[in-house]
Order: C-alpha cells, then structure tokens, then sequence
C-alpha cells in the first residue's frame, strides 16, 4: 500500500477573525509541509475547518445580539475566503455545524460507549441559572477569584485570567451568572467521562518511546522538546477522567436517551471534525477516506499552536485508540506563539493584525500575499516565541525579497532577453567559471552537484520540521546563482566577445538555477513561484514537480532546455523604502502609527522611577557568578504558594530544580521549551520544602510584567553565558 499523508491544522472557533499569530501557529507550517510532500508526488490529504461549537460561539452570539448560527456563518465565510487568498492549500476546509459531522461525532461517542469501559457516568452538583431555565457553562459564571493576594472580582469559571490560575465553578467566592446576573444555584446533573485515566500506561509508552503494544510507531527524538515536555507534565501529573458531555442548548446531541438537554463538550467532537472533513473530501472526489486514516501506510501530522497539545498529543490519540482502527499522530509539530512588536496578541486591547485586515489594508501592495507568508516564515515561533515587527517586514522584504531572490529572477531574465533573444544560451558542462569564494574556479557541472546539495539540505530541514532554516536554504541557492554573477560579471565579456562559450554558461547555469528556485519556493511563496513560471514560459508547479526535478538532475543534468524562449522580465516583488514611491512605505507607517497610539493608550502614565545603579564590583566578583543557557523542560505550581512554580531546567548535562517567583506572570504549560539564562553557581535553598538548585534571569517591562532574559538564536544548553 502506498502511503497517505494526513495533514491537519488546529480547527479555529468561528468566532472572530484570525490574526498573524494563528497563522504563524499552524497554518503557515502546516501548508508548507502539505505543499511539499505534493510537489515529491505523494499521496497527501490536507484538512482543516471551522469548530462551531462551545462556549465560544454562544457567548459571541450573546454580545453582539446575534444568533449562534449567524455568528458562525460569518466567520466560517470570512475566515475560509481569508486561507484561500493567502494561498493555504486545504483540500478540505470543513466545518463542524455540517450534518456529516454531527453523525461522525455521534457515531464515535456510540462506538466507544458500546465496547463499555470507555466511559463513566458521574451525578455531580452544577451552576444552574432558574431564571434562563438552564445550566451554566464554565465561562458563563464570574466570581471572586478565590486565590490568595488576587482578589480579582471578574474571575471565570474555569480561569482567572488577573492571576491565571484555572479554576472549577465552585470555587468562585459570588458566583454570579452571567446570563440573569444573578446567584446560580447548584443543581444535581448527569455527564459522562472519557477514562482518560485507563490510557495513561500505553500513552508512556507511546509518547516516550515511540512504541505501541511492543511496535515502533514513531522516532521521540523527531518530536518538539516542548512538545515532549507538556506531555511528560501532563502524565506525570496523573491523567483523569475528563467529562465529555454538557448540559448546552448549541453542540452535537448526546445521542441517547435519557441525555435530553446535553450536547457532546467541544473539545470531544472538534478533533473528530477531521475525520468528518476527511469524509467530506472523500465522498466530493471519489475517494476512500478510511485509507487516510486507518492502517499502517498511514502518517497523520498534527499541526497546532502550543495550547492545544495535550488536546492532541494525549485525549485525540486516547480517543482513537479507543475507538480501534485508526492510526495515531506520527508527529505533532506544534508551535510557540508569535508576539506582535514585543507584546502578545490581545484583540481585546486591538493589539492585534488580523489577516483579512492586512489584505484589505495592504490591497494595493505587489505580491502582498509571499510578502506576509515570507516575514511570518522567518520568524516561526518553532522552539520558542517568536516576534513579528514591521521594520522586520521591511527589512525581511526589502534585504531578502527583493535584493536577493528578486534580483536575481530579474537580471537573469533581463541578460537573456538582451544577449540571446530571450531563448535559453548552450550548457557546457565543462565551462570553466570563477568560484564563489574568491581566486577558485569551478566547472558548470560541479556547480550543478552544488544545487544538488543545496536542494538536499533544504529538503532535510522540511522533514525535520524546521521551516524557518528551509526558507533561508531556500534563499542561500538564490544568493548563490547572484554571487556567481557578479564573481563572473558576464555582461563585461559581452562587451568584448558577444561568442564567449563561458558567459553563455554561466547564463545558462543561472536559468537552471531560476527553474529549480521556481519549484523549491512553491512550499513557501506560492504566488512568487507562479511568477517565476510564467517569466520562464513554463507549466506552473504541479504534483510530482520536485520529484521530477530531482529525477532531471541526476539523469539529464538540466531543468531548462537549450533553445527555450522565456518572456519579458517582470519584477517579482517591489522595494518597500524606495525613495521614489514611497506608497508602501506608507502603508508601513499606518500599521505602525495604529499601534504606537494604542502603546500611548495603554501604558501607564506615571513614570517608573528607575532603580539606581548598585555599587561597583569588580571584574572578579563578576566572573564568580556562572551564568548558563538552559531549557525549561518541566513547571508546575507550587501548592499554596501563589507566586512560585517549580521548574526543571535542561543544562545539558543534568536537569535542575529552580523555584522561581514567576507564577503570577506564566501558566505552566506555557513555558516548557523556553530558554532562559540560569545563575547555576548560586548556593541551593529550599523554598516552601523544594531545594531550588538555581536562579533564572528575569527582565520587566513597562507594565511590570516579567519576561524571559533568553538568547536571541538557540544556544547550547548548558553553554556559559559570558
Ligand atoms: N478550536 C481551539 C483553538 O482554536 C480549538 C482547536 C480545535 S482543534 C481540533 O485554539
Ligand atoms: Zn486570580
């Protein structure tokens, strides 16, 4: 059986736009991966859609005084005409309010329930609004945060977001329903639990070793060291059973008797919505879906943001395993998040670019769609947050898009089009050129094994999930074909000796090189690339392409043949900060205004007083202190001590305990994979009865809150910070 690729993106509530950050998430990565397993030829099944259930919609619909249904209509339009102009390539872009949906969820919570064991029935005391007649989802109660020193008065049901811890109804101090704003009274009610806890030895297994029931299913060492790290916390917490049902008028019937009034709990049915989308695909194009998800030929990629990984990781898998039949993630390369100009994304706040609003802002702007795609590639929170700045996009765009990979589209096509009638110049596999590097020379053929190489190591990060390093290898094989230009500067020898057999192949080396940057750049800037295909007068990229161009290489030896008349040269991107039109530069200075106001806005207007320098010390007294890089691979609250978590820090050689005063500043699970900078020679002590071995660098910000002092690239673990 030959195998299929299964390729999912986290399914967005279609309650809002997206923004920079969703698509840097998942989105991003998850189409480049899918773009690149079709151009090798192989047999992929992209699937993504909107989750229309939960408590996200219904409390939307209530703000805006619409009805869930017209809620989801909306952004399930806006944010799927959104993903379609910004070139990701779903298959399918579902959505969970569709009937095929509704009855694949049914089907599998009836599945499980039938083979018994599975699930649990549980009575238990719930919020219960009289006045609206119904009970009340975690979100839909607010109360008095019951944790020490907060005191919040807005806290939820489930969380407390002034001092984030996660909360359960009952300990809210007031309860208040948000839908009578009045008490809500407890009220005895029936729900079922997923026994999540029955799966936590085979989960071990197969998240740690890669292993299920004694075969290999998976390489660990292939996984996200944060990803790897959430799961350990999450199993060696203990894993619980976890309700699956909920007593809410919006989701997906309980399909049975005697759950009148309680629909499936969203986070039960919104995995399963890529099988439903599967089918959907399926059934719209002949297929058969069950061969892209059952069966060993099978290799299901997750792709989500890093808040969704025990979702993924642990309840998905349980739930399929339970089930039977079905294959289980080979990988779940999920990300960080991506800040805006240093602060997180907070729509709330309006601090926040969502992608619809960048397109209409940026209408006029060539090839605004690669642009965005090409800045978010570069700063892809893979391993730790990232951060999207506009001078960034600028100097990505100007330094790299246009200097580098534009330029050399351009003069390549510019110097055919002058010296050879815009028909393609003899290869000489033998020609003699000057190197890159300087006084060495290299023959036309070996020029081509470099392409070769380079086309190879770009291909190894994609596997390994690094689209960040794939898209500079990427932009290395553009400066490489530039630096053989100007090293050889053929346009000088036409003037002398319009024949030169060298000149001719160096051009034609060149346009070997566009032909294959026309392919490899489709993953990552697929408008780019369908330029550069028509520049070359050829067939846009399809299926196979780069497999075919691996098979040309190696048998033939050319991409473009001899005599091939290319078209007029165009540029593929134009400069952002050209003194001569300065209308996208503008466009820049918008998007930055917006946001220095809204800094204005919400920055406080006393000014810190700063604290002053402390007394001299002594270069000496300095190198005493041993300052080492580390990763966070473990955190967890201290009990009852609001302030602290207990970390585990990766120094390569061991793994420390710190305690560390930051728990009013990050959740737990948010921090696994940070790197930070530790003070490994400070003299243990044990704080609330843990020895902190350590101390972990922490800088504040205006608003006072804490942030990581970590290095800019990542550093050897354990490396001395000097
Ligand atoms: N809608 C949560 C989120 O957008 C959720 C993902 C579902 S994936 C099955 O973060
Ligand atoms: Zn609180």
């Amino acid at each position: 059986m030959s195998k299929k690729y299964t390729i999912t993106a986290a399914l967005p509530y279609a309650n809002g736009a997206l923004h920079l950050g969703h698509l840097a998430g998942a989105y991003l990565p998850a189409d480049i991966y899918a773009r690149y397993l079709r151009l090798l030829g192989k047999d992929v099944l992209f699937v993504c859609g909107s989750d229309e259930h939960g408590a996200a919609i219904t409390i939307r619909a209530k703000k805006e005084k619409r009805s869930p249904q017209e809620i989801i209509d909306t952004y399930h339009q806006l944010n799927k005409q959104t993903f379609e102009h910004l070139g990701i390539s779903f298959d399918m872009y579902h959505r969970t309010s569709d009937p095929l949906h509704h009855q694949t969820a049914q089907e599998f919570f009836l599945n499980l329930l039938d083979k018994g064991g599975q699930f649990e029935e549980k009575v238990s005391d719930q919020y219960y609004d009289e006045d609206f007649d119904q009970f009340l989802a975690d979100r839909y109660i607010t109360g008095t945060c019951p944790k020490e020193n907060c005191g919040n008065e807005e806290a939820f049901g489930d969380q407390c977001e002034k001092c984030g811890s996660a909360l359960s109804p009952t300990e809210l101090i007031n309860p208040i329903s948000t839908l009578s704003k009045k008490t809500p009274v407890l009220k005895k009610t029936k729900h079922w639990f997923f026994k999540l806890d029955n799966h936590a030895a085979w989960l071990k297994d197969w998240i740690n070793k890669g292993q299920i029931e004694g075969q290999f299913s998976h390489n660990p060492a292939q996984w996200k060291k944060h990803v790897l790290g959430q799961c350990a916390s999450w199993i060696d917490n203990g894993l619980h059973p976890r309700a699956i049902t909920r007593d809410l008028s919006w989701g997906i019937p309980v399909p049975i008797e005697g759950a009148e009034g309680k629909v499936l709990y969203v986070w039960f049915d919104a995995p399963i919505g890529y099988i439903s989308a599967s089918k959907q695909w399926a059934q719209e194009n002949g297929k058969n879906w069950e061969s892209y998800w059952k069966g060993s030929s099978v290799e299901l990629v997750h792709f989500i943001g890093k808040d969704n990984i025990v979702f993924h990781c642990i309840v998905f898998p349980a739930m399929l395993k339970a089930h039977g039949d079905f294959a289980l993630p080979k990988n779940v390369p999920a990300n960080q998040f991506l800040n805006l100009e240093g602060r997180k994304f907070s729509k709330s706040k309006g601090w926040v670019i969502e992608q619809h609003q960048y397109l209409k802002d940026f209408e006029s702007f060539h090839n605004k769609e690669d642009a965005l795609r090409y800045a978010l590639i570069r700063t892809l929170p893979e391993n730790k947050d990232g951060d999207f700045k506009w001078d960034e996009f600028v100097a990505l765009h100007d330094n790299e898009l246009v200097a580098n990979l534009g330029n050399f589209v351009n003069r390549v096509t510019s110097l055919t089009h002058k010296n050879f009638a815009a028909k393609v110049p003899a290869y000489t596999a033998a020609a003699k050129l000057k190197d890159i590097e300087e006084g060495a020379v290299v023959t036309v053929a070996a020029a081509m094994q470099q392409l070769k190489q380079k086309i190879e190591h770009l291909e190894a990060s994609i596997t390994k999930y690094e689209f960040k390093q794939a898209v500079q290898l990427l932009m290395e094989i553009s400066s490489y074909g530039n630096t053989l230009l100007q090293r050889n500067e053929p346009w000088k020898i036409w003037k002398q000796d319009p024949e030169s057999v060298e000149a001719a192949a160096l051009l034609n080396l060149s346009l070997q090189i566009v032909t294959a940057l026309s392919v490899l750049s489709q993953p990552f800037l697929p408008f780019s690339s369908a330029q550069m295909r028509n520049l070359l007068a050829l067939d846009p990229v399809k299926d196979g392409s780069l497999a075919q161009l691996k098979i040309q290489l190696e048998q033939a030896g050319v991409l473009i043949e001899e005599g091939h008349q290319i078209e007029a040269p165009q540029l593929l991107f134009a400069k952002i900060n050209d003194r001569k039109d300065k209308s996208r530069m503008e466009l820049v200075e918008q998007q930055k205004e917006k946001l220095k106001q809204l800094k204005a806005l919400n920055t406080k207007t006393e000014i810190p007083q700063k604290q002053a320098y402390k007394a001299t010390c002594t270069f000496d007294d300095f190198t005493k202190v041993d300052l080492r890089t580390g990763t966070i691979v473990r955190a967890e609250k201290v009990k009852k001590a609001n302030k602290l978590l207990k970390l585990e820090v990766d120094l390569g050689d061991e793994v420390r305990t710190i305690v560390s005063g930051i728990a009013k500043h990050y959740e737990a699970s948010a921090i696994i994979g940070q790197q930070v900078v530790v003070v490994a020679n400070l003299a243990p002590r044990k704080m609330m009865g843990i020895l902190s071995e350590g101390m972990i660098l922490m800088a504040e910000n205006a608003n006072g809150q804490l942030i990581f002092v970590s290095p800019i690239s990542e550093a050897e673990e354990g490396g001395v910070v000097k």
